[in-house]
């Protein structure tokens, strides 16, 4: 099951609610009793351990974190555009991104309790769902480095509600600022490891490839696995088109959107132009920018009638901006494209 709200329902809270939250699946949502559930913790620990639901939620401090989440495949419909990308993938627009508040355990607290041993480098998460082609769950891995952050949770709660279902209950990982493939829903092992995951979802897909390779001539073996999201912006309104007169008064048309600094930096500022990045004006941040959480932004510009391109840019505090041009980041699976986005309107 794979959903996504529109952009502007997605604009319309800081913290998305349950029901506008997308959603993405590469398998059926595996049905777990929570009395049933077990978390087995193994690999290079001093004490490999199981550990039941109870146990995770009155054993360990509770932690919450509000973070973004987005799916390495957001804004792969543009590159549509200019190539096609591997029929495999689901054609995203701005909508596989949301907010949500979650709680849970920190990963940390999980890993000091089973005892890393010296030669852990990687944490491997295992779904428990069943995935066709694999045979397997969805798995993945991060540094060992990011697991002992604070703010890595196994989570059972969302926006003050137990996780449902669709979004990995009984318990997920929520690793801010990396692509969503890391947050593995279901997890029913943590596995400390010398190397990254040689799960299908690590090793193979959610690979960035220079625009050269494609489909037939692709190296698995090559590739950079992906891990921390690069800096985003995009505009959620207007849509591109002609804009209906009583949105274009005296030729002001009022601009929204959203931003979101590259993994754990925070956004600086986000600029607009309306004539196809000849010149730029400031927007202003109606949210205060956060690590770990988008930010919405807004801008009015006066336009004389005609055609014009509306376009976006963000930096962040780690002296990030976004690539001018679709081109400069196209890959054949369509991965974090967070090149300018431009937006054609007629007024
Ligand atoms: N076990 C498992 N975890 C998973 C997935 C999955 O298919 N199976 N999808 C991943 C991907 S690609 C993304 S973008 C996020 C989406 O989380 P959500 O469905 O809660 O929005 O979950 C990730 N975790
Ligand atoms: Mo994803």
């Amino acid at each position: 099951m794979n959903l996504g709200a529109a952009a502007t329902q997605l604009r319309a809270a800081l913290v998305t609610p349950v029901p506008n939250f997308f959603v993405r699946s590469h398998a059926p949502v595996p049905v777990i009793a929570a009395d049933a559930y077990r978390l087995h913790v193994d690999g290079l620990v001093d004490q490999p351990c199981t550990l039941t639901l109870e146990e995770l939620q009155q054993g360990f401090p509770v932690h919450t974190v509000t973070a973004t989440l987005q799916c390495a495949g957001l804004r792969r419909r543009e590159l549509t555009a200019l190539e096609p990308i591997d029929a495999a993938e689901i054609v995203w627009d701005t909508d596989a991104i949301s907010t949500a508040r979650w709680t849970g355990v920190r990963l940390s607290d999980i890993l000091r309790r089973a005892g890393v041993q010296p030669a852990a480098a990687h944490v491997g998460f295992l779904g428990l769902d069943q995935v066709a082609k694999t045979q397997d769950g969805l798995g993945g891995s991060i540094p060992l480095a990011k697991a002992l952050e604070d703010d890595v949770l196994l989570a059972y709660g969302m926006n003050d509600a137990p996780l449902l279902p669709i979004h990995g209950s009984p318990l997920r990982a929520l690793v801010p600022g990396y692509i969503g493939a890391r947050s593995v829903k279901w997890v029913g092992r943590i596995t400390l490891q010398v190397a990254p995951s040689t799960n299908h979802f690590q090793a193979r897909a959610y690979k960035l490839f220079p625009s050269s390779v494609r489909a037939e001539t692709v190296n698995w073996d090559e590739g950079e696995m992906l891990g921390v999201l690069p800096i985003n912006s995009f505009i959620t309104s207007p849509q591109a088109g002609v804009l209906p007169t009583n949105e274009t008064r005296r030729g002001a048309v009022f601009v929204q959107g959203i931003a979101l600094a590259g993994g754990d930096a925070v956004i600086e500022r986000v600029e607009l132009s309306n004539d196809s990045g000849q010149s730029w004006t400031a927007a202003t941040l109606t949210s205060s920018p956060q690590q770990w959480m988008w930010c919405f932004w807004e801008a009015t510009c006066s336009l004389s009638p005609g055609s014009h391109e509306l376009v976006v840019r963000a930096f962040d505090t780690a002296g990030h901006t976004q690539p001018m041009h679709l081109a400069d980041v196209w890959n054949f699976k369509g991965y974090v494209n967070n090149a300018y986005h431009r937006v054609r309107i007629s007024v």
